[in-house]
């Protein structure tokens, strides 16, 4: 029996489609740079947005209506809610999913219980996943919301909430690869700090790599070959996490050697709240070979919490793609919705109006965005302003075959530099030529 019995498979109907249940971007076949969108995004649906969010806001409790769900914490409830989420996936031809343990699985208070619990969850799921050709984009475990993990998980000052947490991320390890997931992800939602006056973050730090460390060698012992990742957020639900930007995370890895390991899971919503941009911290990702995969969403230019909405703004959206292109594509990461209805959206068919948008959103920025770069006059503007680097002087300093006398000498004989004008203005209209 459906779950969503008045929804069709969504399809490509094109533009002039006035069909709210139809695709007008988003044609997954349509090849764009080279590879069909299906391949150029590698959409992935977030399980605990759309199966767990009940879309409770700091002032007021869940709306969204879940007529499958029974809201007990038992595995029969779980596995029925695997089957609403796999009708999801297939009607939306969503290919990814992304879970933390406890939402496709119940904490049960007692980790072989709950282990157990995941065992029987993951079957169900990787039969689910062989029926309908649907693929785990990455797995996590979720260790910010049990009490245990209120001062933190690896950085918790006691030694045995790490060691519970660590113990939970081999279950949840066990299960990614179980399920032939490509990735494995750590957000460290309490991996920080409410106030100085009570932590030792040296010795927090050294314990999160420590931690990591531990997960990567786990990974040989049972031969996990998906690609690790880190999530930067700069708060909440703590004051500061330390995995606060994608410079941040770098700093860490590469002290903690762990740059071989890792690459970033990088969140718009996130990047907004450290004061970035999702351009500024795609583009220090990139610079250090270290983009994994993107949580899309977007935040809320008036509210100042992570409200992961779904992304709907084509500007943000082109440039995502713009550097996604740039990279070469995904390999092993996607995009995952890591993102949300509003508290009024509280229908079923709102999960699909949700992402419909998101996806038709993406595939304009990847239209525009290859429109761009085929285009190349924002890239031979950009070669161009930094020319003087090719020859002369500037080919001397980046080659660091000149001296400062020398460049002194240079200098004095040469006097004073001209600048060309940066256009700003010209080069905003001309991406506005292309939206
Ligand atoms: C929270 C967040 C997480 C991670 C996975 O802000 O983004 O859901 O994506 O733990
Ligand atoms: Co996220």
């Amino acid at each position: 029996m459906p779950f969503f019995p008045d929804i069709p498979k969504i399809q490509f109907e094109g533009p002039k489609s006035k069909n709210p249940f139809a695709f007008k971007q988003y044609n997954p076949d349509e090849v764009i740079a080279g590879k069909s969108m299906r391949e150029q995004f590698r959409f992935a649906a977030a399980y605990w947005h759309v199966m767990r969010n009940g879309l409770a806001d700091p002032f007021g409790g869940p709306t969204a209506l879940m007529p499958w769900d029974d809201q007990s914490n038992s595995v029969d409830n779980a596995l029925k809610r695997a089957d609403v989420f796999f009708e999801f996936i297939n009607k939306m031809d969503i290919d990814y999913y992304c879970w933390h343990d406890r939402d496709i699985s119940p904490e049960l208070n007692d980790l072989s219980k709950s282990n157990a619990a995941l065992e029987k969850v993951t079957d169900h799921l990787l039969g689910l996943q062989k029926e309908h050709g649907k693929k785990l984009l990455w797995g996590t475990a979720c260790l910010f919301a049990h009490p245990r993990y209120s001062q933190g998980a690896g950085t918790s000052p006691s030694a045995e909430v790490f060691a519970y947490g660590a113990a939970q991320i081999k279950a949840a390890m066990d299960a990614t690869m179980k399920l032939g997931g490509e990735g494995y992800t750590f957000w460290g939602g309490r991996e920080g700090y409410s106030t100085l006056l009570n932590t030792d973050m040296k010795r927090e730090l050294d314990h999160l790599a420590a931690l990591l460390h531990l997960a990567v060698d786990y990974a040989k012992t049972i031969d996990f070959k998906g690609q690790f990742y880190i999530e930067p957020k700069p708060r909440e639900p703590s004051t500061h996490q330390y995995d606060s930007d994608s410079a941040a995370c770098l700093n860490f890895l590469r002290q903690y050697d762990l740059m071989d390991h890792f690459k970033l899971n990088l969140e718009t919503n996130h990047a907004t709240l450290a004061g970035h941009t999702m351009l500024h911290e795609m583009t220090v990702a990139i610079d250090a070979n270290a983009l994994g995969s993107v949580d899309a969403n977007q935040g809320d230019e008036l509210i100042g919490w992570d409200t992961d909405q779904f992304p709907t703004d084509i500007y943000l959206t082109t440039s995502i793609m713009m550097k996604v292109l740039e990279m070469g594509g995904f390999t092993t990461g996607g995009l995952n919705f890591d993102a949300k209805r509003r508290r009024e959206s509280h229908d079923p068919s709102d999960l699909f109006h949700a992402h419909i948008g998101g996806m038709d959103a993406f595939a304009r920025g990847l239209k525009i965005a290859a429109a761009i770069r085929e285009d190349g006059r924002l890239q031979n503007f950009v070669d161009k302003r930094y020319e003087s680097w090719n020859s002369g002087i500037g080919a001397k300093i980046e080659s660091k075959s000149i001296s400062l006398a020398q460049i002194n000498d240079h200098v004095l004989a040469t006097g004073e530099p001209t600048l060309t004008s940066g256009r700003q203005e010209m080069l905003e209209n001309l991406i506005n030529d292309f939206i």
